[in-house]
């Protein structure tokens, strides 16, 4: 079964003038066990050669490797797994596309988080927890109480995600959440390799 603590997710836009994959690689060695790709605005010769970069970084390293959003793209670069928003394709329909490898899907509300672990999907994503600039169109922040319902109701990995920083993570790992995700505070970090060792300790001291 995958497993992981630390979800790094691309986010070009918070680190202008470092380059995707060195800024990703400090990530890895801080400690982040998973690594998605997420790029709206690249066209597709720039996806697939970022992609390619990834998906070279995170084998060298034995991490999984998540392509958001663009199934053909994942499959062409051998991606370990894909990510869904709610509004992206249905899973079902994912599962046949992608097989045996890892599909996590977006939730945001407790019905959402049932159905997709229901229909199998390999882990969800919780959030946003709290206010984010990062994605456009995000629902309200969901807090800490939809962290509480998923950590009793669900059964399936989940990560936490949205606006968690260093000064909120240890209140999201005490409402049950054993896996987080950021973007911004870890890419957008002068030194994202110290941010991610310091998620990792509070993840292992739960908070
Ligand atoms: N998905 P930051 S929130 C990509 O709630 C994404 O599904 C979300 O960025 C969700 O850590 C989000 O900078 C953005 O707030 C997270």
């Amino acid at each position: 079964m995958m497993d992981f603590s630390l979800y790094a997710i691309t986010g070009e836009n918070f680190h202008p003038g470092r380059e995707l994959v060195d800024v990703m690689e400090q990530a890895i060695i801080g400690g982040a066990d998973i690594l998605q790709f997420r790029d709206k605005h690249s066209g597709k010769e720039e996806l697939l050669r970022k992609a390619k970069a990834l998906r070279e970084l995170t084998r060298r390293y034995g991490i999984p490797f998540i392509v958001n959003d663009h199934v053909d793209l994942a499959l062409e670069v051998d991606a370990d797994g894909i990510h869904l928003g709610q509004g992206d394709l249905p899973l079902e329909e994912a599962r046949r596309r992608v097989g045996g490898r890892i599909i996590g899907i977006s939730t945001h509300v407790i019905e959402e988080a049932l159905l997709a672990q229901e229909q199998g999907a390999d882990y969800i994503g919780a959030g946003p927890v709290y206010a984010t600039q990062t994605k456009a169109d995000v629902v309200d922040p969901v807090g800490l109480s939809y962290i509480r319902e998923v950590a009793e109701r669900i059964s399936i990995p989940f990560v936490a995600i949205g606006g968690i920083k260093l000064g909120n993570a240890d209140e999201v790992i005490r409402a049950g959440a054993s896996r987080l995700c950021a973007v911004s505070e870890i890419v957008g970090s002068s030194d994202p390799a110290e941010a991610c060792r310091a998620f990792i300790r509070k993840l292992e001291k739960k908070g």
